[in-house]
């Protein structure tokens, strides 16, 4: 959550067999960073940090319960951050109607549909969860229209085959598995990025997709991977998986989805791929980010020189279904 934001911390009561219960008065108290009052709504007071919020049954102060808090100073423009450790309630398995934005902007992605419902799973990228879209019809909606300019960060694994769509828009615009087998990102007319290494499989990728109004660029872990800079269509209203202007579905893992209502700067966008790297131990490239490699030789020096947020731990990165 952004300083000096609200956020509101419910409780869900459960007996010994894991069946609801009533509710009971609970009191809220939080280890630092802003107040909580006692509906559970924690207000920032400007502190950056993380912090956690406990929650003690009034009647049994032996019984209670804690969640985590994240205040972090973002770059101006956040209008959505739809982020897989920030869903509560749900256990491993189970369908998640609601993916609450935490921009502070109410921009949550939803699905009515249960069986179109993505399901959550805990524990399955470096200790924090995923929302999980099948190959089917799996698929959320969001209220966000975007158009350019923007910044859009989507940290997903993706299938190693077929076309499959990770975030797409009401128009003809995505992030995700190409016809060529690697990652790529469409925006009317054409693609933006149509990269052809191999994915692998369960591994997560810090993809970004920037437009400035004029020109489009694509990133995969820090890389620019952009083949083509003048196809900037935007994607209007923004869906995740298998909803949107084409239906097709993802067939796999998001963690993290971020949209800027602006063209990030280079710095600023390595500033947030670094901090999502470090969080969910991804390997990102940091030095050279916005960079088209100008000769073979750069290249090479670029790459022979990786620098690595986290050292990179590949089976920490990864989720096998
Ligand atoms: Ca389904």
């Amino acid at each position: 959550m952004l300083p000096n934001g609200t956020v509101r911390f419910t409780t869900t009561a459960k007996d010994q067999e894991g069946s609801p219960i009533a509710t009971r008065a609970v009191d809220w108290t939080v280890s630092g960073g802003g107040t909580i009052d006692a509906s559970g709504l924690f207000t920032s007071n400007g502190t950056l940090g993380n912090f956690t919020v406990t929650a003690t049954v009034r009647a049994n102060p032996a019984v209670t319960a804690t969640g985590k808090i994240t205040v972090e100073d973002l770059p101006p423009g956040l209008v959505m951050d739809l982020s897989a450790d920030e869903v509560t309630g749900i256990a491993s398995g189970g369908a998640v109607s609601v993916w609450p934005d935490i921009s502070g902007k109410n921009n949550d992605a939803i699905q009515s549909d249960f069986l179109k419902r993505p399901s959550f799973v805990s524990g399955a990228l470096n200790g924090l969860p995923v929302i999980h879209f099948d190959s089917t019809d799996d698929g959320m909606k969001t209220s966000l229209a975007v158009n350019s300019p923007y910044t859009i960060y989507v940290i997903y694994s993706a299938p190693v085959d077929g076309l499959y769509r990770a975030v797409q828009g009401s128009n003809n615009w995505f992030i995700g598995t190409g016809p060529y087998n690697g990652i790529g990102h469409y925006a009317e007319p054409g693609w933006i990025s149509a990269w052809q290494a191999p994915v692998e499989a369960g591994r997560f990728y810090i993809t970004c997709a920037q437009n400035d109004g004029t020109q489009a660029h694509f990133y995969i872990d820090g890389v620019d991977k952009t083949t083509g800079t003048t196809f900037a269509g935007s994607p209007g209203t923004l869906f995740l998986g298998g909803a949107g202007a084409s239906g097709g579905a993802l067939k796999g893992d998001i963690a993290e989805v971020m949209v800027f209502d602006r063209a990030l700067s280079t710095s600023e966008m390595s500033f947030r791929g670094v901090k999502a790297a470090g969080k969910m131990d991804c390997p990102y490239r940091a030095r050279g980010f916005g960079k088209q490699p100008a000769s073979k030789k750069f290249r090479h020096a670029g790459f022979a020189q990786p620098f690595f947020a986290n050292p990179p731990h590949k089976f920490q990165c990864s989720r096998f279904a």
